[in-house]
């Protein structure tokens, strides 16, 4: 008897090269070999264009997402501008505002590729308004997209009346991560102190750790050595995230070479967020202006995990984007100059299987027998043209269902009287 499939993708193109049939049955991939027997009930022609596991989003923040203007514009670029006109826009939160706002940025990240995100909440509220609204979010959007919650203290553990006691209430309620934000703790003993904290609270509730970290040009910010100095102490090497980490930019070489060795023993996960650090870093700078931009490239050369994340589309730090995850990872192969061709594959890692590590999602994430059924169907036969050229996301297929379409754009040129289709590809 033949194989029977829910769902039949033809002639897939695999970020190996290779050219398959992915069977896929209820939620899982069943079979996935070339020239694959066996009927469904329905078929996908993929025709040799790339097919790779989802996109993820691994740091970004979805209880902000879309409040841009809201507050008035953040006119000086900064982190702390951005900061302080959240602590007015989020004084008006309400649970439908959030769930509203929320659901329609994860449609935006879902139909371009991202099928799992990790979003920070924002826990400097008596009243969790934001948090208890997408635990919800995370529930209804399930079809969509996997999401991680962070309870994220965006003005202190310490600095914020309460803060450790809202860190516990939001790990209570169900946050899948523990956050902290150390640099912006009023002095360096409260950051450092703030990440005691986030360890007592990761041990108690059993939860990895991802904390904002040293986001500033100040290259006296050094916590992500107290993060790495604690994970090793408690023993979690492997469940401990750095983001951003942009003061690592301003590091002497010497003492970021002792670093790299800690951030290796302990297995930490280093988050860079482009599109965000690139606007927000370097503001105090005259000539030569820092990017402000962790060192991706040597930060993978010396083993450390490392992942892209979005960070902001349309709130008080960035006033751009459509959740478009290539959009970063573009943006990272430029900044952290991967444009050689053997590192550009790595860049698609940083949006792909990096990030699944981040996440602790491996065990169902990937193109396998046995896998989640998740992928994505690009309009483009290889990474290298999908990130050049934007490529749309024909297909999201997310658990075996799929979950959106997106059509070709066509481009007709007028030119010495003739009418002619160009598609961007070189001749
Ligand atoms: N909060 C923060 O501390 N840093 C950021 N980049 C964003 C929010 C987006
Ligand atoms: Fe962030």
């Amino acid at each position: 008897m033949p194989a029977s499939y829910d769902l039949l993708i033809r002639r897939a193109r695999l970020r190996s090269g290779d050219i398959v049939d992915i069977g896929i049955q209820g939620e899982t991939i069943a079979a996935l070999q070339a020239d694959l027997a066996g009927e469904a009930s329905r078929v996908i022609e993929a025709a040799g264009r790339l097919t790779s596991p989802p996109l993820i989003e691994p740091h970004c923040h979805l209880d902000a997402i879309l409040t841009e203007g809201d507050a008035g514009h953040n006119e000086s670029g900064t982190l702390l501008e951005g900061i302080a006109r959240w602590a007015v826009r989020k004084q008006s939160l309400t649970p439908e505002d959030v769930r509203r706002r929320a659901t329609e940025g994860i449609k935006w990240y879902a139909s371009q590729g991202a099928l799992y995100i990790r979003s920070h909440v924002d826990i400097c509220d008596p009243k969790l308004t934001a948090l208890k609204a997408l635990l919800e979010v995370k529930e209804a959007c399930r079809d969509l997209v996997d999401l991680q919650l962070v309870a994220f203290p965006q003005e202190g553990i310490l600095s914020y009346a309460q803060g450790e006691a809202l860190m516990e209430e939001a790990l209570r309620l169900g946050c899948d991560v523990v956050g902290a934000i150390p640099h912006y703790e009023i002095t360096r003993e409260m950051g450092v102190e703030s990440l005691h904290i986030a360890f007592r609270l990761a041990e108690k509730y059993d939860r990895p750790i991802d904390a904002h970290c040293d986001e500033t040009d100040d290259e006296q910010s050094r916590f992500v050595e107290v993060l790495t100095a604690n994970t090793i102490r408690h023993d979690m090497q492997g469940r401990v995230t750095a983001s951003h980490t942009t003061a690592m930019h301003s590091y002497n070489n010497a003492y970021t070479f002792k670093l790299f060795g800690w951030l290796k023993r302990a297995q930490m996960h280093i988050i860079a967020n482009p599109p965000d650090n690139i606007i927000l870093q370097g503001r105090f700078d005259t000539y030569p202006k820092r990017r402000g931009m962790t060192r991706i490239k040597e930060l993978l050369e010396a083993g450390i995990n490392v992942a892209v994340g979005h960070d902001s589309v349309m709130d008080p730090w960035y006033p751009f984007g459509t959740g478009n995850m290539l959009h970063a990872a573009f943006l990272a192969m430029h900044i952290a100059q991967m444009s050689g061709y053997s590192e550009v594959p790595r860049v698609w890692d940083l949006v792909t299987e990096n990030a699944a590590r981040v996440l602790g999602v491996e065990e169902r994430y990937g193109l396998a027998p046995g896998k989640q059924a998740d992928l994505v169907i690009f309009d483009a036969p290889s990474e290298r043209d999908a990130l050049r050229m934007m490529a749309p996301a024909l297909y999201c297929i997310k658990r075996g269902r799929v979950i959106s379409e997106t059509t070709s754009p066509r481009v007709q040129v007028f030119h010495e009287g003739k009418s002619e289709e160009i598609r961007f590809v070189k001749q």
